[in-house]
């Protein structure tokens, strides 16, 4: 089996974070079909662009971050029936899982294993969609309602937000969930929006990120494109800040390989995942740049 390039343990019983792939898009109601072949493009893609080959010997990719310092280690696909026994046992041992999807509503299944131990979560949902419907449930579109037992929606965040329905506004407004569009980083400036984000979420954080958050010019290959989205250093500082304290886990849904130009999501897709374990590690709230590698 191809593994995530960042695997860096031989054992799931000594690792810190597990890779999970979720091959399974039976809840997504889009017209682009083929988030369930995500994980392993993604595996392969990475081993591709993410390591350099000298010598025939393989050099790791580092980002300005560093490399990852954890102990990361790629469990393969699981079926999305095997989600409670999986990841229970995840969280039961206190390790932290980087979930590759799938689509969206996979979400859900991981935050309701999460929600049973550490509920009330923070949830931060990097999304172009708020995925906040209530009349229709259990699919892509209902993840963040589907959740709200689980999460508190007051230090709940959405990020990247630009295609709402009017049901979707209207539970935002009701249950007091934090949006920040695109618009308001550029306008505002990420530095802001960044200190607002932070006072916001609590301590106990889930990552959900969907790839289309990201404009579709740097990431056509997801399964509901919406232009006007965030540029991909912007995510990524945006994520690092949210997630350098410590994560209870992350996912990142929805890249679709049959639409993408030259695998330049599934790219994208290794590359937040690196970003976010070169950084996450460290204990206090250093805010990302001044742990930044100084050349
Ligand atoms: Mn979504």
């Amino acid at each position: 089996m191809e593994t995530l390039c960042w695997s860096n343990c031989k054992s799931y019983r000594e690792s810190e974070y597990v890779i999970v792939g979720l091959e399974d898009e039976s809840h997504s109601h889009a017209i682009r079909k083929g988030t369930s072949n995500a994980p392993d493009r993604i595996r392969k893609i990475s081993k591709e662009r993410d390591v350099y080959i000298e010598n025939n010997r393989e050099s790791l990719a580092y980002t300005n971050s560093g490399k990852p310092q954890s102990k990361i280690f790629d469990l393969g696909n699981i079926s999305r029936e095997n989600i409670p026994f999986v990841y229970e046992r995840i969280f039961n041992e206190g390790k932290i899982p980087i979930t590759m999807g799938g689509d969206h509503s996979l979400t859900t299944e991981i935050i309701k294993e999460l929600g049973k131990k550490r509920g009330p979560i923070s949830l931060v949902y990097f999304d172009a969609h708020p995925d906040f419907l209530s009349s229709t449930r259990d699919f892509h579109g209902s993840v963040v309602y589907d959740c709200l037992p689980y999460i508190n929606p007051k230090s709940s965040v959405m990020i990247g937000i630009r295609s709402p329905e009017l049901e979707e506004i209207e539970n935002i407004k009701k249950y007091g969930i934090s949006v920040f569009s695109p618009e308001d980083i550029q306008y505002h400036g990420f530095k802001q929006v960044i200190g607002d984000i932070l006072s916001k979420i609590g301590r106990n954080i889930y990552v959900s990120f969907d790839m289309d958050c990201i404009d579709p010019s740097f990431a056509p290959g997801v399964s509901v494109p919406v232009p006007m989205g965030l540029n991909p250093i912007t995510a990524s500082i945006l994520l690092k800040n949210i997630t350098c304290g410590g994560i209870l886990g992350m996912d990142i849904m929805e890249v679709c390989p049959a639409f993408d130009i030259q695998d330049n999501t599934s790219h994208l897709a290794s590359r937040m995942i690196s970003e976010l374990l070169s950084s996450v590690k460290v204990k206090e709230k250093t805010p990302f740049f001044e742990k930044t590698l100084k050349f």
